[in-house]
This record gives structure tokens, sequence and C-alpha cells, in this order.
């Protein structure tokens, strides 16, 4: 049997490509009403989501440093597909002053009203809503520290201290209708000043967090994909008549 001409082949992987396309292209989640236990003077919990690493003053901490804080945000709208998501987060933390990277940290997501938690304030802030805390699937530093997954999914720093650093990690859930995002920064006895972050004095910034979602795919893609080399090699036959 002779291959499928090229032009079919192509026309083939462009409808199957239509139908995969809102599985494979990620959707960068608008986040809103930074929220805060404790902000820095000048380095509110806000600069962390407000698109720019331009200003390279983001979230810390001080003096709030030898003790677990903890940042919310809101997603613009819920999302989540039904077949599962891949959500990939971005930790940037660039500021000037070296060593303010992240010692250790996890991520939660929520489904709550959001009038129920993330009221927007700096320091003080509400944070409590019902989280599902995320388990990493993949994650990596830019800039060659360690990161090692604890039992509580957390994700410790250590080796490697970097001036500045770059975080990517990738995490799966199965939650529909996700309203936020929770960043816990939690402290650690291998950390110094007990963390929670990497900064002698224990503390961090995060210059900028992103966040994108992917649908996992799921089983009709493969089923439509099934159907369309039919159709396109059924064409083929009838034209080879
Ligand atoms: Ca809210
Ligand atoms: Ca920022």
């Amino acid at each position: 049997m002779k291959p499928l001409p090229t032009a079919l082949l192509t026309a083939t992987l462009t409808a199957t490509g239509a139908i995969l396309a809102p599985s494979a292209q990620a959707a960068v989640l608008v986040l809103q009403n930074a929220t805060a236990t404790i902000s820095q003077d000048q380095f509110s919990v806000a600069k962390a989501v407000d698109g720019t690493t331009a200003d390279d003053r983001g979230w810390a901490i001080l003096p709030g440093t030898g003790a677990a804080q903890t940042a919310v945000f809101e997603t613009q709208s819920d999302v989540g597909f039904g077949g599962g998501s891949v959500l990939t987060f971005t930790l940037e933390s660039l500021h000037t002053s070296p060593f303010h990277t992240l010692g250790r940290f996890r991520l939660s997501l929520t489904t709550d009203d959001r009038s129920s938690f993330a009221d927007g304030l700096a320091t003080g802030g509400g944070v409590t809503a019902n989280w599902t805390v995320l388990d990493f699937a993949s994650f990596s530093s830019a800039n060659g520290q360690t990161l090692t997954e604890q039992p509580d999914f957390s994700l410790l720093a250590s080796g490697t201290n970097p001036a500045t650093d770059t975080l990517t990690l990738t995490a799966p859930t199965s939650l529909t209708g996700i309203t936020g995002i929770r960043l816990e920064m939690l402290t650690d006895a291998s950390l110094p000043s007990n963390g929670p972050g990497r900064a002698p004095n224990g503390n961090f910034v995060v210059t900028e967090m992103s966040v994108s979602i992917t649908a996992v795919p799921e089983p009709v893609d493969y089923a439509a994909f099934a159907g369309l080399a039919l159709v396109a090699f059924g064409a083929w036959r009838r034209c080879r008549r």
C-alpha cells in the first residue's frame, strides 16, 4: 500500500490539530486581590502578580521571617478542565540584593467563593479557605538550587544558593471551578534564620509569580483523531479508484 499523499496527511493533521488545540495551548491565569499574612514595607504581595519584573521589589516579609507566612490570590475567572488540568507555575526571585530566593514553600488551590478569602490586605489579610495542596509532578531551578519534595508536599531548597533564581513547577489537579491559589512560605531548620527564605535573615522576594493551565488530553480527542484518520483514509481510497 502506498503511503498517504502528503497533502492529505497534512489536511488530516491540521483538522486534528484544531480539535486538540484547547488541550495543547496553555492559558495564562489572571490573578487578583493579592492578600498576605504580612508584607514588608514597599514589598507588597501585590507586586508578586503585577505582571512585571521591571520593579524588582516583589513580595517580601520583614519583619515576619522565622515564621510561616502565606499569600493568596483569586483567579479572575473559574478555571479547571473536566478531564483534569496541569498547572505550570513560574516563581521568579530577581531582587537585586542577592540570595532572596525561596527556602521552603508549597502551593494549594481552592474552589471557595471569592468573597470568603483574599480580602486584598497586604498584611493581616484573610487567607483562610478550603485549600487543596498540590503534589508537584515536576520542579526545576534555573540557577542550580536543589529542590527536594517533603512529606507535606512542600519543596525545600538546598545546595547552591544563587543570587537570583527562577523556579518552574508543574502540578496536576482534578479540580474544576478553581477560584484561588495559595503560596505558603514555610520554615525549616536547615534555612538561614529558620527561613522561610534563603537570605541570611530568612527573607525572600517573589518578584513575580505566573500561572498557566492546560487540559489533560481527553480520550475523546484520540477518538476524534482516529475518526478523522479513517475519514481521510476513506477519501484517499475513493480518490484512488
Ligand atoms: Ca476575595
Ligand atoms: Ca512583579
